[in-house]
């Protein structure tokens, strides 16, 4: 059974593009989009790509060759995904290469594996070589500026070990040679991807979030989701997945594509491929985010609702079951949000210190500040009435998380340094730790804590009270 192509993604040259129009038509309307010309300086084009366009595999081997990574057996389904193996970057060229070597000699065919390398998280483990710049239009990305300082998911039973690699942040590397691909599937925590060819070529196909519903199979536990739309997809399991359209895309060496929240996409190395990853939220797409994590924790609860009368606190094992399926639950949705709103707050109130002055640049940061906390406090709202986080050991020390130690100020240093980059605020404009320090003490000496969402919206209230005079 074919599938039925409606049409393309639209492509546009990235240094034409402004933030602002990248923010108001693809990232506000959710729309897909291919971007050209934002990659030509990238270390990562001269450094892993030799003279004629193919992934230079000695590099990786010599620079990076002990690195442990996840490799994906193409041809093995386990689950909803690829079997995954684990290697040194020395192994997996090896075998790249002498599969390579074998396919010519015998005119490909063998029935070998094809092996495609996964969810590097290749910036944290070398922080110091510098491959790529993360372009402008994909810098506000609270994810990512979180988990730099924070973990998402503290393990309070200490017993699991918490996996410094591989929740430490959402930045990939991917390789693989022609024939690798992904199933299909919507990315984590419906976040926002945006994905670069370094080299190669992929072709893309997406489903738009409308469609959604019929790729799933919902009577199946946990929801079974289509895995390849090209090959053997039961009509009695996905009766509608004959009525989906998909919109299709190949992209070229260089070109990067925005992958909106809740779209579901199928891709395939065409060519011999390395691509760049990032997942991010923010403002724009915060609400999708929320309701997945909504809807996975009734379904998390509902799949153990009968041994709901024998447990002891139905509550926390449903928390801890969500946290391992999906990497994050809703208390560390809550904190997460209360230590992000703290951080616009705290910038926030430094903007409000130079009203005379703010030049055009710094009312654009204080804008985009004061959408941060409206949208985080919407969503809020949305957990209150959605009933969620009960638990009473959840909530946010502000004295602690003000005083304690460096990871708040390193955070407020990151956000004050994306937000003046995004919209181009002048170098000597962008703020210093010292002048951040007493901006915080102010914090610190009201109300002590934040115990639930409705403390969170009242907060923000205030703020978004106080600096109203910084958005007329
Ligand atoms: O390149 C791939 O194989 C998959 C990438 C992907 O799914 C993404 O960027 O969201
Ligand atoms: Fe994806």
């Amino acid at each position: 059974m074919g599938i039925k192509i409606v049409g393309e993604i639209e492509k546009i040259d990235g240094k034409e593009l402004s933030y602002g129009d990248f923010a108001e038509r693809y990232l506000a309307e959710n729309q897909p989009v291919v971007i050209s010309d934002l990659t030509d300086d990238w270390r990562a084009r001269e450094d892993w790509v030799t003279e004629n366009g193919l992934p230079n595999l000695h590099f990786f081997a010599t620079h990076f060759g002990n690195s442990r990574v996840q490799v994906a057996d193409c041809d093995t389904r386990e689950y909803s995904d690829q079997k995954r193996l684990e290697m040194s970057v020395m192994e997996f060229v090896q075998q790249w290469t002498n599969d390579s070597i074998e396919d010519k000699r015998k005119d490909c065919d063998d029935g070998k594996s094809v092996l495609y390398l996964k969810d590097w998280h290749f910036v944290k483990e070398y922080p110091d070589y510098t491959a790529y710049q993360t372009p402008r239009l994909f810098c506000d990305d609270w994810l990512n500026m979180y988990l730099d300082n924070y973990h998402i998911h503290e393990n309070r039973d200490s017993s699991q070990k918490y996996d410094q690699i591989s929740c430490s942040d959402y930045r990939f590397v991917y390789m693989g040679g022609k024939g690798s691909w992904t199933p299909l599937h919507a990315d984590v925590f419906r976040s926002y991807s945006w994905s670069a060819n370094v080299c190669g070529k992929k072709r893309w196909l997406f489903l738009p979030p409308s469609q959604s519903h019929l790729v799933y199979d919902r009577q199946a536990y946990l929801n079974n989701c289509v895995y390849n739309i090209f090959e053997g997809v039961n009509e009695t399991k996905f009766p509608g997945f004959k009525e989906t359209t998909w919109l299709e895309c190949i992209q070229e060496p260089g070109e990067i594509i925005f992958v909106p929240s809740g779209w579901h996409h199928q891709v395939y190395n065409l060519e011999d491929t390395i691509s760049i990853n990032h997942n991010w939220l923010n403002a724009y797409n915060l609400s999708w985010v929320w309701d997945l994590l909504w809807r996975d924790y009734k379904d998390t609860e509902e799949s153990i609702e009968d041994i709901r009368d024998i447990s002891d606190d139905f509550e926390a094992l449903c928390q801890r079951n969500l946290a391992a399926n999906t990497g994050m639950n809703l208390n560390d949705f809550f904190i997460f949000m209360s230590r992000f709103s703290l951080g616009n707050m705290v910038l926030l109130q430094y903007y409000s210190g130079k009203q005379e002055t703010l030049s055009p640049c710094s009312s654009a940061v204080a804008q985009n500040l004061v959408l941060n906390l409206s949208t985080i406090q919407k969503t809020m709202m949305m957990m209150i009435s959605a009933g969620g986080v009960t638990a009473t050991d959840v909530y946010l020390d502000l004295r602690e998380t003000l005083e304690d130690d460096l990871q708040f100020l390193r955070l407020c240093r990151d956000m004050g340094r994306t937000y003046a980059m995004i919209h181009k605020e002048e170098e000597n404009q962008v703020l210093f730790s010292k002048e951040l320090l007493p901006k915080m003490t102010g914090f610190a000496d009201q109300k002590r804590q934040i115990c639930s969402p409705k403390d969170l919206v009242e907060m923000i209230d205030h703020y978004i009270t106080c600096s109203s005079h910084l958005l007329a």
